[in-house]
């Protein structure tokens, strides 16, 4: 493609008046032949971010902001619209991609399917070619993820008709009485069925999955489909996605399978034959009906550069339509999973604000890495494969601590905060990913736990197949207030409409003040085809030693478990003044509940950090080791997660020095994190350097939290412009050292 960019020197950006802003115009009417301006607007948006960049390097500096007006119409999007640092605007200056005044824009990640449909010879089935998707072939050994534009033979796995998202054709139909199948045993690789339940051409297939709620019940996993055997009754998965153990009772139904198209509503794409069949409601023409398959992941990329410090700035988002993006296979995690119609990473001060988002395969946006002061602001998603918001840092697994998503050293430093997440709703979402919510928090570096959080307030959250809002490991210092959040837990258990799970005793205070959550299920099925409600599923739930937390004036009702649980040796909880009950109640003040209040508890980021410290035995920085140290693990819960961490045989010595940085002077609780284990040293001595000294302190080892968290070992004052330092020394010791971690608190001055 050709963009000519005339607009420079033309007359148009002369006696622009400060802060009226610069207009550039798109319209699907468009030309990108054209100069962007009312009359001659461009026809991509692509054609419009070059203009405007071109515009950028006119200027000594931004002195007006730019808005890109798009006129109304369907944009389907040929590739991800990317923002780099240099399509950034300024304080003053900002860059808004806005919908024109009362005009409907959607851009859109689809294709509509407009060939012709015929019927083939049942009378119920029709077909449309497709050959654009012809010898399309599966690679199971590689995770698919963003693309800026597909490579090769389209493909999709989800199809839109007349707005809704159609059943891609499966076994057992969706509508049956029991629409599922159940595992009687399995491993990571299988599952086995009951004699006579695998059909032999499940296994014929190019592009099958099944979609498995596996061992623990909290997240959905799609497995490729590589074999089966009829006569074993087994079921094979290819390497992807295998986030759980299948056990007896897992529930699970196959899908993308020609011969299972037996239901009005389903679809199947034929990668042979390039051709598309689906069954239409008795009466419908296909060809009369709005028919949109998914074809790029992401819409909008703002890309900065986490390594080389760069972010994208300023840039805004109104009033526009985001729809029918992909979902991809080969997720790292079941907790995690990375489509987003929207992704900002490393992005300071961006809006979202006023749009809609439907029909999309993940989130609808994803916060990643160094990226702060971005808003959320009175957007709507519906039907979303993921949920509303996700914000992560260079994701450190749940499963296994070694496995980063983004690696690189500034990247595990960093994590989205500072987020204002404000008057949305989020309805019907986790459709294809069930461990999702509204917000979904995800990990953050243990070096940011005392730091501020996010703010997330007069939200609206309804039907979830999981939390409503989720904050996981290391977070805090977020203030949730005046939501309303129900029907959660829609297709999981174990979790809540606000659930933490700081897992690190350290984390930055946390306020959940005045939501009103309610009718939150907990799901189970059941091999008779029933479900049933599981009790874990509750208002509140302060897991994994989730510290520091405020829960107050919040009405809950309708809970599978507690109204506000707190489990696992949370530290300093304020749980006060909340109403529960097992049948309906109303806050008093019902219209600020949601997007409709406006109503704060004004609690200012200033409350909202610890002073003090936590340094993993990772952070190179302030750990030095001498003499003779080995990485090892920890796994628990029956595998569910794993810990690295450092550790010293009593043979040969070894010592290791944490150096405390102190930035205010003061009284501070110096804790220790390991695994307690008994070949650990009951004798390690602790050697801490503080204001008034040095003392040493005998440590037993053997003893401790079983999980990892902190455990005390003294209160001392701390002085700011002193060497404070914890050294862990194996002399003499009868076992183990370990090295993982060591947090300190100020608790006075
Ligand atoms: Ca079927």
């Amino acid at each position: 493609m050709i963009i000519f960019i005339s607009v420079l020197n033309s007359s148009f950006f002369i006696n622009t008046r400060a802060s009226e802003p610069v207009s550039f115009y798109v319209s699907v009417k468009g030309s990108d032949l054209n100069n962007g301006t009312q009359e001659q607007p461009f026809a991509t948006l692509e054609a419009a971010r070059i203009a405007v960049r071109e515009f950028k390097k006119s200027e000594i500096k931004l002195k007006n902001p730019v808005e890109i007006v798009i006129r109304g119409g369907i944009y389907y999007l040929n590739e991800t619209l990317e923002l780099k640092p240099e399509d950034s605007g300024t304080k003053d200056a900002g860059i808004t991609w806005r919908a024109a005044e009362d005009e409907r824009i959607v851009l859109s990640g689809g294709r509509a399917i407009d060939g012709e449909w015929k019927e083939t010879s049942d009378g119920k089935i029709w077909y449309v070619d497709l050959p654009q998707t012809k010898g399309w072939e599966r690679d199971v050994t590689k995770p698919e993820g963003y693309q800026q534009k597909p490579d090769g033979p389209w493909h999709f796995r989800q199809l839109f008709v007349d707005g809704k998202r159609a059943t891609r054709a499966r076994f057992p139909n969706s509508d049956d009485q029991n629409p599922f199948l159940y595992a009687i045993d399995g491993s990571m690789e299988h599952l086995k069925l009951r004699d006579g339940e695998v059909k032999s051409n499940w296994g014929d297939e190019a592009d099958a999955q099944i979609n498995i709620v596996s061992n623990w019940r909290f997240f959905n996993q799609w497995n490729d489909i590589t074999d089966v055997d009829t006569e074993k009754s087994v079921i094979s998965f290819g390497p992807r996605e295998r986030h759980g153990k299948i056990i007896e009772g897992n529930w699970f139904w196959i899908e993308g399978v020609k011969s299972e198209l037996d239901q009005p509503g389903e679809w199947y794409l034929d990668i042979e034959e390039g051709r598309l069949f689906y069954m239409p409601e008795t009466g419908l023409d296909p060809n009369n009906q709005e028919i949109v398959a998914p074809y790029l992941n992401r819409l909008v990329y703002l890309k900065g550069e986490v390594e080389n410090g760069t972010h994208v700035e300023y840039v805004n988002f109104e009033g526009l339509e985001f729809r029918n993006t992909t979902f991809t296979l080969g997720q790292l995690e079941a907790r995690v999973h990375t489509d987003g119609a929207v992704m900002f990473e490393n992005a300071l001060n961006c809006r979202i604000e006023k749009c809609h988002f439907e029909n999309i395969g993940g989130y609808a946006l994803w916060l990643h890495l160094d990226s702060k002061n971005n808003v959320f602001h009175g957007n709507t998603v519906l039907n979303s494969g993921g949920g509303g918001v996700l914000l992560t840092g260079s994701r450190l697994s749940y499963m296994d601590d070694s496995k980063i998503y983004t690696p690189g050293e500034a990247a595990a430093k960093v994590a989205p905060y500072l987020t204002e997440i404000t008057h949305n709703t989020v309805k019907h979402c986790g459709k294809l990913r069930y461990y999702g919510g509204g917000v979904h928090i995800d990990s953050r570096p243990a070096s940011m736990a005392m730091m501020q959080g996010n703010y997330i307030a007069h939200n609206h959250f309804q039907d979830l197949s999981r939390n409503g809002i989720f904050s996981f490991r290391n977070q805090g210092g977020n203030v949730v207030e005046f939501n309303e959040i129900h029907d959660c837990m829609q297709t999981t258990i174990d979790g809540a409409c606000i659930h933490f799970a700081s897992m690190n005793r350290f984390n930055a205070p946390n306020y959940v003040l005045n939501n009103y959550l309610y009718d939150i299920w907990g799901y189970e099925q059941k091999p008779d085809g029933k479900p049933i409600r599981h009790p874990w599923a509750n208002g509140v739930f302060l897991d994994w030693a989730t510290s520091n937390t405020t829960v107050k004036n919040n009405f809950i009702y309708n809970t599978g478990e507690e109204a506000v649980k707190s489990i696992m040796g949370n530290w300093n909880l304020d749980i006060e003044s909340n109403l529960s009950s097992e049948s309906r109640i109303e806050p008093p003040l019902l219209k600020e509940m949601g997007p409709g209040g406006t109503a704060s508890n004004s609690i200012y980021p200033q409350k909202l950090k610890n002073t003090g410290g936590v340094i993993k035995s990772s952070d190179k920085a302030f750990v030095h080791y001498s003499g003779s140290w080995e990485q090892t693990s920890v796994s628990g819960m029956s595998g569910l997660f794993k810990y690295n961490h450092m550790q010293a045989s009593p043979v040969r010595g070894a010592q290791c020095t944490y150096r405390l940085q102190v930035i205010e002077s003061g009284t501070y609780k110096i804790c220790l994190m390991y695994f307690p284990n008994e070949k650990n040293a009951s004798n390690a001595k602790i050697t801490v350097k503080h204001a008034g000294g040095e003392d040493v302190v005998n440590w037993n080892f053997r003893m401790g939290d079983r999980l990892g968290f902190a455990v005390e070992i003294g209160k001392y004052q701390l002085d700011k412009d002193r060497l404070a330092s914890v050294t862990i020394s194996n002399t003499d010791s009868d076992g183990f050292i370990v090295a993982d971690g060591v947090g300190f608190i100020k608790i006075s001055e």
